[in-house]
Formats: C-alpha cells, sequence, structure tokens
C-alpha cells in the first residue's frame, strides 16, 4: 500500500513498511472498537423523560473494569509493537552487514556533500569524486555511509529506502543501505536545520550496474555531467544559490564546498 504512494527501493523498506501495517491495524482496530462503545453508550444511555442522571464514581469493581481490561489490551498491543520494532530495529541499525562499498555524506546549511570512493574502493585516497547535492550508488551493492554534520543537526533521508539517521555535528555516524531499484530518487534533510532547510534537498540515483556508475564518475571528474538534480534545479521556479551540482561549471561556490571536503 505505501508503496503506491513511494518506492520500496531497498533491502529493509518492505520491513519498515510492515511495521507500518502492523501499527495501523493495531491502532486502527482499536479505535474502532472505542469509537464503536463511545456510540453505542452514547445511544443506550441517551436522555430520557423521568429518568435521572446517575453519578458514577468509579471506585466499584464492575465500574473499574471498564478502564482496566482496555488499559491490559492497550499494555499488551503494546508489548506486540514494540517487539516487531524491536527485531526490525536490530536488523537495519544495530547490524552492519559486510560492505560492498563506502560513501561519506557530509550535511550542512543548507546542502549536503557526498564523497565516493574510486576504483580503489577507499574513502580519503586520490580517486574520491565529491559531489553536492548528486549521490551515485550501485543496485544490489551493500553500501556502509559516514554520515556527519559541519554545523548543526541534519536528518539524512531518502524516503524511497526507509532510510533515516540523524546527523551530529562531531560524531561520524555509520550505517547501512542496500538499493534495490535502479533510478533517481528524492534525498532531503528531515530536520528542521535552520530557515533554509526546505532548501536542503538532493538527489540519489541507483546506478543499475557498475558501468553505469563508473562512466558517470568519470563524467563527473571530467566536468561533463548533468545531474539530475540539476535538471530538476533547472526547471524549478527559483534558482536557488546553495543547492548546486559540483558538476556545474558556473557555479564557483559549489565547486569550492566539494573540495574542501
Ligand atoms: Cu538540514
Amino acid at each position: 500500500m505505501i508503496e503506491y504512494y513511494v518506492y520500496k527501493a531497498s533491502s529493509f523498506a518492505g520491513d519498515i513498511d510492515d511495521l507500518f501495517v502492523v501499527i495501523t491495524w493495531i491502532i486502527g482496530v482499536c479505535f474502532l472498537l472505542t469509537l464503536g462503545a463511545f456510540i453505542y453508550f452514547m445511544i443506550r444511555f441517551r436522555r430520557k423523560e423521568g429518568v435521572k442522571a446517575e453519578y458514577i464514581t468509579g471506585e466499584k469493581h464492575k465500574e473499574k473494569k471498564w478502564t482496566h481490561y482496555p488499559h491490559y489490551a492497550i499494555i499488551a498491543l503494546d508489548v506486540v509493537i514494540i517487539a516487531v520494532n524491536i527485531i526490525v530495529w536490530v536488523h537495519i541499525k544495530q547490524t552492519l552487514p559486510p560492505k560492498d562499498n563506502l560513501v561519506r555524506v557530509i550535511g550542512q546549511q543548507w546542502s549536503w556533500s557526498f564523497v565516493h570512493t574510486g576504483a580503489d574502493g577507499k574513502l580519503d585516497t586520490e580517486d574520491d569524486v565529491n559531489t553536492v547535492n548528486d549521490l551515485h550508488v550501485i543496485k544490489d551493492n551493500t553500501y556502509h555511509f559516514e554520515l556527519q554534520s559541519r554545523d548543526v543537526l541534519h536528518n539524512f533521508a531518502i524516503p524511497a529506502f526507509r532510510l533515516r539517521q540523524d546527523t551530529v555535528p562531531g560524531r561520524t555516524i555509520r550505517g547501512w543501505f542496500k538499493p534495490t531499484i535502479s533510478g533517481t530518487f528524492d534525498l532531503q534533510c528531515a530536520e528542521i536545520c535552520g530557515r533554509g532547510h526546505t532548501m536542503m534537498f538532493a538527489a540519489i540515483t541507483v546506478h543499475p550496474d557498475r558501468q553505469s556508475y563508473d562512466e558517470t564518475m568519470d563524467a563527473i571528474r571530467a566536468g561533463t555531467y548533468e545531474s539530475h538534480f540539476e535538471k530538476k534545479r533547472q526547471l524549478g521556479p527559483v534558482p536557488l544559490p546553495f543547492t548546486v551540482s559540483k558538476s556545474e561549471a558556473d557555479s564557483p561556490y559549489a565547486i569550492e564546498l566539494a573540495k574542501s571536503f
């Protein structure tokens, strides 16, 4: 149901969707039962001629059970919700599966910088490729990310991956994702991080294979790559100075920004 609105493009997206479904069903059934009882009592005990309203203190057992029994049921259902959440949390957040590739993600007011590994698969080497607001990955590769912030709290969010992770200044937060569909998806900051927060959107392109990825990396190095993000920006009503791609030759700010990482 959720994939009707947003792609399900990572290996763990289905797990997150299942959580939503479980919670929606549990809360939905409770809501309808409560509403049903409420409406029933409203009709059953409506005002009648000659009948005086009774003052109920709620101290007797037969009165208290109306609050106690639903309370026990809600606690039991909470335990179910927490249990399924823990299973998914441990799988996604506590476990770091072996990596195929690595990327560094840096948030700053108000753009994203990405450092891609070159052929050596390592960061901080000569063949790294830096971009601003354009992240490139390969389908079916397990990525580890190193998440950093230059200034304030941000949130690295890729809705199609069902991925969200806060960035905290002074810390490097590690995590992982595995894209399962090729294409270009939205990437955005999901934490109000200042007055330019809404400008902090970017694009992630999932390449179908290594060859397509390498060709794009070469084009970025040569300065000839026109990014999806850049095309989108040019279509937009207002050009935003902070949300430009490194591949744009006439944007010295973006290039300087990317160089500094
Ligand atoms: Cu932000």
